[in-house]
């Protein structure tokens, strides 16, 4: 007949299981928050689009609508509004690279033939790194440019 120290042991154990599923999914949830992507008239497109060994950002023109006549295209030049919901569409033109802007926690793959895309959301205006994080050739480290954040 079991004591009931070996049923409190028991219980503590299924706590301590419990309580660290309860945290990993937190820190997962967490951890790819950028992947869920918002939706509605305000969510900002862009298309990010990788190649050997440069970054093609076109971004929507007047019409705020991207993939029309109007969008703006720049190269290594990430431009987004302060305070709005972005959704980025990651693609590559040729091998695999992957986009790394530490100051969103981004790190995502750009796979042939296929869209990534992630949502990001810059708080205040400034300028930070965009950088490759795929070994893509002999011009990776080259492989660099910048987002800008700025109030519409
Ligand atoms: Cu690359």
């Amino acid at each position: 007949m079991a004591r009931w120290t070996t049923y409190a042991a028991g219980a503590l154990v299924a706590v301590g299981v419990v309580a660290s599923f309860a945290l990993a999914i937190t820190f997962t949830a967490r951890r790819y928050q950028h992947l869920k992507l918002p939706t509605g008239p305000d969510v900002v497109h862009v298309e990010v689009m990788a190649q050997q060994f440069a970054w093609t950002v076109r971004h929507p023109g007047p019409d705020r609508v991207l993939g029309t006549g109007d969008d703006v295209v720049r190269a290594n030049e990430l431009r987004i509004p302060v305070g709005r919901d972005v959704v980025v569409h990651l693609r590559t033109r040729d091998v695999v690279h992957g986009l790394f802007l530490p100051a969103f926690g981004v790190y995502r793959d750009a796979l042939p033939g296929r869209d990534a895309p992630f949502a990001i959301k810059a708080t205040a205006p400034g300028e930070s790194q965009m950088l490759c994080s795929q070994l893509c050739g002999v011009g990776h480290s080259a492989m660099t440019g910048r987002v800008v954040a700025a109030r519409e």
